[in-house]
């Protein structure tokens, strides 16, 4: 038979086929590395009518890293508009491995019930800078219908910081999921990584959702230097328009990307860390190189 991955819990692998889940193992042939993913197709047969083995895996068409997740059509980064404040440098890390695996996002501000004021400006910088952007509250449900239309039909995995309210979310869309929520930590207004697994959760629009736990740490991918630039969505129209062929964007005179800094058509921030993965990326070639 043939299903989708779901979890892999204790050894296990849950696997969804013909509308139940199956208990699975793996027969004993998978070797470290390559045993099947959340999101993964595979094929198993089944032992009994709730347990199976499965043989193979599907062809796989996208592997993120951070969460864990095969085969997802687009990545839902959510982020918080207070307690705990966004972390902008873990949100265009996010966009920016995204954009090199080519994957779709779409930006959810959770917490609008609760925004700091000065928060409430960063839904609009994204959306000039390209990024589909929501502002939702998982409290007040405010935002929550054109969540759910964009999770519809589509594979989706959520991906953000521990608090950010990833499962309240997926609580208020479906409150028949009825997922564990986190308290968020007095002393550091930071959640406590309640979620600890990812899970592929099915949705009565159908399509699935991934919850996954939180993250605060994402290391970039092996890359050439000059490519950086094409994965900010702001500054790849501007690439080939500096003087310098080999432009780097730094200091070099006559460049095009620096000058919509200064002309205030990139914000500040997103180029500080386009100046940070840049720096990065070429440490990690000087290491390894
Ligand atoms: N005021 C307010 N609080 C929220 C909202 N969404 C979530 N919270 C609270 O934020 C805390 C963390 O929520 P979770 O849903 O567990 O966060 P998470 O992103 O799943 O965290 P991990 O599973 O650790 O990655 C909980 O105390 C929620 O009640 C919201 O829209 N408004
Ligand atoms: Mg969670
Ligand atoms: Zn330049």
């Amino acid at each position: 038979m043939e299903g989708i991955l779901i979890k892999r819990y204790g050894g296990f692998y849950y696997v969804a086929s013909e509308g139940k889940v199956w208990i699975c193992r793996l027969r004993g042939k998978f070797r470290r590395g390559e045993e099947p993913l959340p999101g993964d197709r595979v094929y198993f047969t089944p032992l009994s009518r709730e347990e199976g083995v499965i043989e193979g895996i599907g062809e796989r068409r996208v592997l993120l890293e951070r969460p864990t997740v095969a085969n997802v059509d687009q990545a839902v980064l959510v982020f918080s508009l207070a307690a705990p404040p966004p972390d902008l440098q873990l949100l265009d890390r996010l966009l920016f491995l995204s954009a090199v695996k080519d994957l779709e996002c779409l930006i959810v501000w959770n917490k609008v019930d609760i925004a700091e004021a000065e928060n409430l400006k960063w839904p609009e910088v994204y959306t000039r800078a390209g990024y589909r952007n929501l502002m939702v509250s998982a409290l007040t449900g405010e935002g929550l219908e054109e969540l759910k239309e964009h999770l519809k039909g589509k594979i989706s995995t959520l991906a953000g910081p521990s608090g950010a309210g990833k499962t309240s979310l997926l609580n208020a869309l479906f409150p028949h999921l009825n997922l564990p929520v986190g308290e968020l930590s007095a002393k550091l207004g930071k959640g406590r990584h309640t979620t600890r697994h990812v899970e592929l959760l099915p949705l009565p629009t159908g399509g699935w959702v991934a919850d996954t736990p939180g993250f605060s740490r994402l290391n970039l991918p092996r890359l050439a230097p000059q490519e950086v630039a094409r994965y900010f969505k702001e500054m790849e129209p501007l690439i080939g328009k500096c003087r310098f062929k080999s432009c780097l964007h730094r200091s070099e005179p006559g460049c095009a990307v620096r000058e919509a800094v200064e002309a205030g058509l990139i914000a500040p921030h997103r180029y500080e860390h386009y100046l940070d993965f840049l720096e990065e990326i070429m440490e990690l070639e000087r290491r390894y190189p």
